[in-house]
């Protein structure tokens, strides 16, 4: 049976939200609605979203204004990236040409971050030029942000202003005399300053944005790297104190440490933590607050689905490539599609159910609503084949130049009717936010263009 397809008990019985609520789900009932579609299709707010939603990091932010003793400057900011080389350092006009060529190939795509390799925020011009034209010209993907949040206070605002849903600082500690022998130093107000002087600014500054953030409604994960016998003990503390505060998620990433990493930890031998260790203080501070565990600790230049990295399929000059094939084919017209939505957000109406459809023209730019449409609410239950099927030759009639009609759940027999006239049922997306839902299933019906074919395959 496909997925989203019911039979007639649970067309009966199931109710729009009342789906699992379990400790791993990703949407508990607990959650607001507008937190759940904040957080339904992150792929790093949500641990299922993980496995169908995409994410992609643009590399625009190479300076850093502290030191952190696992980090050595050649490198990513390994506060939200495994060590390694950034492949290319962007400017904004880069980015957004890279995340139109990755949405365009990527349908999954849900979330432009910027994570390094250095800090965003010690690069402002650039983070939020790069912030602004990406969210002008492509409302569909979600902005983020990961920050050291030294000076977060003083940007809260603008990163409010520009839509930003998705704010990550990094606190490994909020005990100046522990931080002091994490960090070696931090530039403040035109001083580098070392020892507890510089750990006690930069977590009054960290803590201070994280309530700001929290104040204007902002999502904030908070990441921590677990050092052992330096913050492990005192991580726990950490979790409580950011809960107090409200953040939304706690990420405790184990420390990367390696002697050819060139960093102080891992020229003094600081060993990272096993991986029972992890589990164990992840478990610690599971009580207060939500953990991520599901966190790949990937590149500021990583793209895809969390775990993978397609960033080599989109170095700038494949970019250009892609950009000059695209130019010189023929833009292929968007698919019609009909959605089964209560209010225009999330595909929550039942096929059978639905007195109206929103028809919308979905293309790799986007989706675009076009109208409403009414329907006859043919369903009559047990009759359904009875007097109502007049009604559904009627609905079919009325979407009849929709590629696909997309619904919480449909039942069989409206399924093979739907078929039967050339429209293609879709139930698999339910209780999905609308415009990610349409972008997978344009991606399935039209698979990416030939260049971008050739791309990946050359790419490896
Ligand atoms: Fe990137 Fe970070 Fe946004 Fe995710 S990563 S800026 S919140 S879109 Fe995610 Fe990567 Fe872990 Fe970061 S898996 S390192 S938590
Ligand atoms: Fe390195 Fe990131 Fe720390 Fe800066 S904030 S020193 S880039 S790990």
């Amino acid at each position: 049976m496909p997925l989203g397809l019911t039979d007639d008990a649970t067309l009966r019985h199931e109710a729009p939200g009342t789906g699992c609520a379990g400790a791993r789900c990703e949407a508990p009932s607990t959650l607001s609605d507008a937190v759940r579609a904040k957080v339904e299709t992150h792929p790093c707010y949500s641990e299922t979203a993980h496995l169908r939603f995409a994410r992609m990091h643009v590399a625009v932010a190479p300076a850093c204004n502290i030191q952190c003793n696992y980090c050595n400057r050649k490198f990513d900011c390994a506060n939200e990236s495994r060590p390694g080389v950034v492949s290319e350092v962007l400017n904004p006009d880069q980015a957004l040409r890279k995340v139109k060529a990755v949405a365009a190939r990527i349908p999954q795509l849900t979330v432009m971050g910027i994570a390094g390799p250095g800090d965003p925020l010690a690069n402002p011009k650039h983070t939020f030029e790069t912030l602004r034209r990406v969210g002008a010209e492509m409302p569909g993907i979600k902005l983020c942000l990961s920050t050291n949040g030294l000076m977060l206070p003083r940007h809260v605002d603008e990163i409010a202003a520009l839509g930003v849903d998705h704010v990550t600082i990094t606190i490994n500690a909020v005990d100046p005399h522990i931080a002091a022998k994490i960090y070696a130093w931090v530039v403040w107000e035109g001083r580098r300053l070392e020892g507890e002087e510089a750990a006690a600014i930069l977590i009054a500054q960290q803590l201070k944005g994280l309530s700001m953030l929290v104040e204007r409604g902002i999502l904030v994960k908070v990441n921590s790297v677990m050092v052992p016998g330096v913050n492990d003990h005192h991580l726990k503390a950490v979790s409580r104190l950011i809960k107090a505060k409200g953040a939304f998620l706690h990420n405790i990433m184990p420390l990367i440490s390696a002697p050819e990493h060139g960093t102080v930890f891992g020229l003094t031998g600081q060993r990272g933590p096993t991986d029972a260790e992890l589990a164990a203080l992840r478990d610690a501070c599971a009580d207060g607050i939500a953990v991520m565990r599901h966190c790949k600790q990937c590149r500021a230049d990583a793209i895809g689905l969390l775990g993978e990295d397609r960033n080599a399929e989109f170095t700038m000059d494949k970019v250009a490539a892609m950009e000059a094939a695209d130019a010189a084919l023929p833009a292929p017209a968007p698919l019609r599609m009909a959605v089964a939505t209560s209010d225009g957000k999330a595909v929550d109406v039942h096929f059978g159910h639905a007195r109206e459809f929103s028809v919308y023209e979905v293309s790799a730019q986007g989706a675009r609503f076009v109208e409403r449409r009414s329907a006859a609410a043919y369903c009559r239950g047990a009759e359904e084949c009875g007097d109502g099927a007049d009604d559904l030759a009627r609905t079919i009639a009325m979407l009849a130049d929709c590629a696909a009609v997309v619904c919480a759940r449909i039942g069989l027999a409206p399924w093979e009717r739907l078929e039967a006239a050339g429209l293609r049922p879709n139930g698999e997306h339910g209780w999905e936010a609308v415009e990610p839902a349409l972008a997978a299933i344009y991606a399935e019906l039209r698979p990416a263009a030939p260049l971008a074919q050739t791309a990946r395959r050359s790419a490896g």
